[in-house]
């Protein structure tokens, strides 16, 4: 067997695509070398629509190329509804040739409109009230049109409502709250099921329950119904292919019957209702006795909004056993799960017909050990069970979730005696994103932190990213998710959720370009600076992640609508001073009975603005749209002097003294790069002036570490981290939250509430200090977009933790760096996957004492270069795993970055002039994006941002010639 391994095979993000409508789809994969410094030198790719390969439709021969992340399909055209079969070879630097991969599956769905046979068809309602929210059953008998086996059957499914397909009384899939949540009028997700195992030779029977979901259920703060039609209705295909060439369709249409399903409520918010007395057991088995089921009716919806499924499914991802019963205070029966969590409770129980169980979930107790639904507002997130009376019965909600640690019970056969933990489990429910990264540290409140960011983002990823999962909320806030992109994609796969979730960003973008406060839009409004800026920066941190640019592609001109729409707002295009915004929501330095923070809106509008701008501009480039980038640079330049006219004295006070205001102008390269530093002290000065505690609400505080690391002052965010008196992160965790709060008092020191009307105990926006923990504690960093060149750079600072490590899966694989420190040694160990590259930073090492496996660094097999700067060591690493190390000297050095590096170097005046000279745009804060800052080494090996190579080989060649830079320039 060869040394060079294909381990993971995948075709637009998932290792088996069954269902897509992409036609051109992108193939990627990861190789593992038990050598290092592996790069791929060439691939091949073939597919075949046969079983074997011998005669593919597509062989792209050897290709010379280190491309192995979404290669795109290039042979002749795919048919829809066929399944296909691709495989990979590689090559590498050393010349080792892989074995072919195993192969990998791929099939295509229906592709277009006109594909669909059935029918729309909604349930006879005529025998309920108009506003009753029950569910129902359809269903209907076929036989098999040929004696001949079945080799395929495939399922195409949707549903306006939420529904769940049987066959021969199997489900179909552990798929749940299908078809997902899309914006319903302009794209609608259907699903593709394998059914062949279920299908029987003589009699089948296809059945559906069909409940109302986000499509017809009450939704929004006033809870209205009807959100998107007032008719539920299904539609389903089901193709079968036999072994003889024959093909048979079934499909939804009036021939299909009827009846009130046993759930006799079902929303979203306030929970389900099930009797199940009214269970007509075989009901989804054939020879089921139907004659008293009516008719469904024929219904007119649209075809042309559907689109095969995107997302990953939302399943039940883990079951979570209570830990505790409690009998509290006010004397009520209530479960505590230990965890925070969103999903459902699956009972057990056994009890005389018609026992009705109630269970009323909620996230905390109050400060009496009571169960409070206070911060619920009017979401009941109520459960109710009715037994059947037939021994032991099992139920678990199928159309609605729940947010919740305690559950109270009332109802259960015996329950004064207690209730029995094991009859009770918790089944945590998410779009099913496979895990792709952690962090931890010597620090376990830390880690508990960690823990908590982790399952806010899983509660709050049920198909779409929400505010919260519990009150009557639950939407898709664009600030929300544009504050926690970045940590999310550290910590699960992201790629196909937000894919689906912006295409409805960019089919709601309003027609003047602006952006609604959540997706998909239920509740209308304008567009808020900081909320409506998802529109950019979501795409172009799923391009950092994944390296997708098909996705930023398509997504380019929505992402220059909304700059565009940016710029005509008021009557100077440079400022955004008008309009509604929700400014530095819930800062901690907001005027009483305001939710917004101190820092003005327009200078928060006018700092994203500029942001967003810039983003665009860089797209535009990535894109090769050099029209684009130039007038969108020219306007980041206006915006920037503006905003340095407007909020900055010419010195370098920021002109609002909020922690916000400093923060924006330090990650948005707002300031003169010469001021900088002054910008970093200040922001410095007013954190130890308030000994150490933050101010910002959700816009600051996702770049408040960032903006600290990043300019010198690591040792400061550490401690802001490790905070843990009010307002820190770790005071949430002191008071034993097991997920991330809206507020940084949800609950207050005296254990009251900080209040009923807008307090949610799992609300991820804070959670975005995640990334920071990754990026710069652990120090794990892109470079190039996809991680295929990465900056290992851990950041030691403060002294207050003794070890930490990260690790991400890329593209490429898997990506590891951690730090110990033991007395006065440093051991940092790297882990870089096949086919990257590492410039690895070693704060505090010297060369001449620095080892690697226990041996001298030079000439170590995957280093192909090391050399001593004034901060410590730094090396280039190809793929492999690495340890180091090293008596640390200064570690004060840790706080020397890239950009201090680069501020200091153009401090010194001559160094200034020749920027000046070559490239002004440097100094106009143009060059540096949100994500990382680039070195001069690396703009000029990657010719990013539109700086020509040549201009900047004479900078560092007109540097390098004057001693009192060279230390900083040599790099
Ligand atoms: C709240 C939401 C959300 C926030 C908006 C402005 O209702 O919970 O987190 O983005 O307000």
């Amino acid at each position: 067997m060869s040394d060079l391994l294909i381990e993971t095979l995948t075709c637009e993000y998932r290792e088996h695509c069954l269902g897509t409508d992409v036609r051109r789809p992108r193939f990627s994969w990861i190789t593992q070398s038990a050598r290092r410094g592996v790069i791929q030198s060439a691939y091949r790719i073939q597919l075949t629509a046969g079983h074997d390969f011998e005669a593919p439709l597509w062989d792209t021969g050897q290709v010379i190329s280190s491309n192995s992340v979404h290669i795109e399909y290039a042979g002749p055209e795919l048919q829809p509804r066929t399944a296909y079969q691709f495989r990979v070879q590689v090559w590498d630097n050393n010349g080792i040739e892989s074995d072919w991969s195993a192969p990998g599956q791929l099939e295509t769905a229906l592709y277009s409109s006109n594909a669909w046979q059935a029918k729309w068809i909604t349930p006879d309602t005529s025998r309920i009230e108009a506003d009753a929210h029950p569910a129902f059953l359809l269903r209907r008998e076929f036989g098999l049109r040929s004696s001949s086996p079945v080799v395929s059957a495939r399922v195409y499914s949707t549903a306006a409502g939420l529904y769940e397909l049987y066959i021969n009384g199997s489900k179909v899939s552990a798929d749940l709250l299908t078809p997902g949540w899309t914006s319903y009028h302009h794209r609608q997700q259907y699903q593709t099921y394998d059914v062949t195992y279920l299908l029987h030779q003589d009699a089948n029977a296809i059945g559906v329950m069909l409940g109302d979901g986000w499509y017809r259920g009450g939704l929004g703060f006033e809870g209205r119904n009807y959100m998107y039609g007032e008719n539920r209705a299904v539609l389903i295909q089901l193709h079968i292919r036999h072994e003889d060439g024959t093909e048979s369709v079934v499909i939804s249409d009036a021939d299909w019957r009827c009846c009130l399903a046993p759930i006799l409520y079902s929303n979203i918010y306030h929970g389900e209702t099930y009797d199940a007395r009214l269970e007509q057991s075989g009901w989804m088995n054939p020879a089921f006795d139907d004659t008293q089921w009516v008719e469904a009716e024929q219904l007119d919806l649209s075809y042309d909004h559907l689109v095969a499924q995107e997302n990953v499914p939302t399943r039940v991802t883990e079951v979570v056993k209570p830990i505790q019963y409690l009998l509290t205070p006010a004397g009520d029966h209530v479960l505590d799960m230990g965890q925070n969590m969103v999903g459902r409770i699956r009972l057990q129980v056994k009890a005389p017909a018609g026992t009705q169980i109630e269970l009323r979930h909620a996230e905390v107790l109050d400060r009496d050990g009571n169960i409070y639904f206070g911060n619920l507002r009017p979401a009941r997130q109520t459960v109710t069970y009715i037994t059947k009376g037939e021994g032991t019965e099992a139920y678990a909600p199928y159309f609605t979730f729940q947010g919740f640690r305690y559950v109270k019970v009332e109802g259960f056969p015996g329950s004064e005696q207690g209730l029995p933990l094991d009859a009770f489990q918790g089944e945590v429910i998410h779009s099913d994103m496979a895990s792709t990264g952690d962090f931890a540290c010597s620090d376990e409140r830390i880690n508990q932190l960690q823990s908590n960011i982790r399952w806010g983002q899983r509660g709050n990823f049920v198909d779409v990213p929400t505010d919260c999962p519990q009150r009557d909320e639950r939407l898709g806030w664009t600030g929300d998710a544009q504050v926690f992109i970045g940590t999310a994609l550290f910590n699960y796969h992201g790629g196909p959720f937000f894919t689906k979730w912006l295409r409805d960003v960019k089919a709601e973008q309003h027609l003047d370009g602006g952006i609604p406060f959540v997706v998909p839009d239920i509740i209308g409004g304008a567009s808020s600076a900081a909320w409506g800026d998802a529109a950019v920066i979501c795409p172009w941190t799923i391009y950092q992640f994944y390296g997708d640019l098909r996705l930023l592609a398509e997504q380019y001109d929505s992402m220059k609508r909304w700059v565009d729409y940016i710029r005509v707002q008021g009557d100077n295009e440079f400022l955004w001073n008008t309009g509604f915004h929700f400014g530095d929501w819930l800062g901690l330095d907001a005027k009483e009975n305001s939710y917004k923070g101190a820092t003005p809106e327009d200078l928060i509008a006018t700092a994203f603005y500029a942001h967003s701008t810039r983003l665009v501009r860089d797209t535009a480039s990535i894109l090769g749209n050099e029209e684009d980038a130039r007038q969108y640079g020219e306007l980041l330049e206006n915006i920037v002097q503006s905003y340095r006219d407007e909020y900055m004295t010419p010195t370098g006070r920021v002109g609002v003294p909020t922690q916000t205001a400093h923060v924006l102008t330090l990650m948005f390269d707002l300031a003169e790069p010469l001021l900088q530093q002054r910008v970093a002290a200040d922001l410095n000065d007013l954190i130890i002036q308030n000994d150490y505690h933050l101010t910002t609400g959700f816009v600051g505080t996702p770049y408040l570490c960032f903006a600290l690391s990043g300019n010198g002052y690591h040792s400061t965010a550490v401690r802001l981290l490790m905070q843990d008196s009010y307002p820190g992160w770790l005071y949430s965790v002191s008071k034993g939250a097991t997920t991330i709060w809206e507020h940084w008092d949800s609950i207050k020191e005296d254990g009251s509430f900080w209040s009923d009307d807008m307090n949610s105990f799992n609300h991820y926006s804070y959670g975005a200090v995640g990334e920071w923990m990754i990026r710069n504690i652990a120090g794990l960093d892109m470079v190039a977009p996809g991680f295929r060149e990465v900056r290992i750079e851990p950041l030691f600072g403060a002294n207050l933790l003794t070890h930490a490590s990260a690790w991400h899966q890329t593209p490429y694989g898997k990506l590891e760096s951690g730090w110990h420190v033991r007395g006065k040694e440093m051991e940092v160990s790297v882990s870089l996957p096949v086919n990257t590259t590492g410039r690895i930073i070693l704060h505090g090492a010297k060369l001449d004492s620095l080892q690697e496996g226990g041996k001298a660094v030079a000439g170590r097999e995957g280093i192909t270069s090391a050399k001593e700067t004034s901060s410590g060591v730094e090396l280039i690493a190809g793929s492999g795993s690495y340890t180091f190390i090293y008596e640390y000297g200064d570690l004060f050095a840790e706080s020397y970055t890239e950009k201090t590096r680069l501020n200091e170097l153009l401090m010194d005046p001559h160094a200034r002039e020749v920027v000046e000279r070559h490239a002004p745009q440097l100094l106009t804060g143009a060059t540096h994006n949100i994500v990382r800052t680039p070195s001069f080494r690396e703009i000029r090996e990657n010719g990013m941002f539109q700086m020509s190579p040549d201009i900047l080989d004479a900078i560092l060649e007109e540097l390098s010639a004057n001693p009192s830079s060279k230390e900083n320039v040599e790099m």
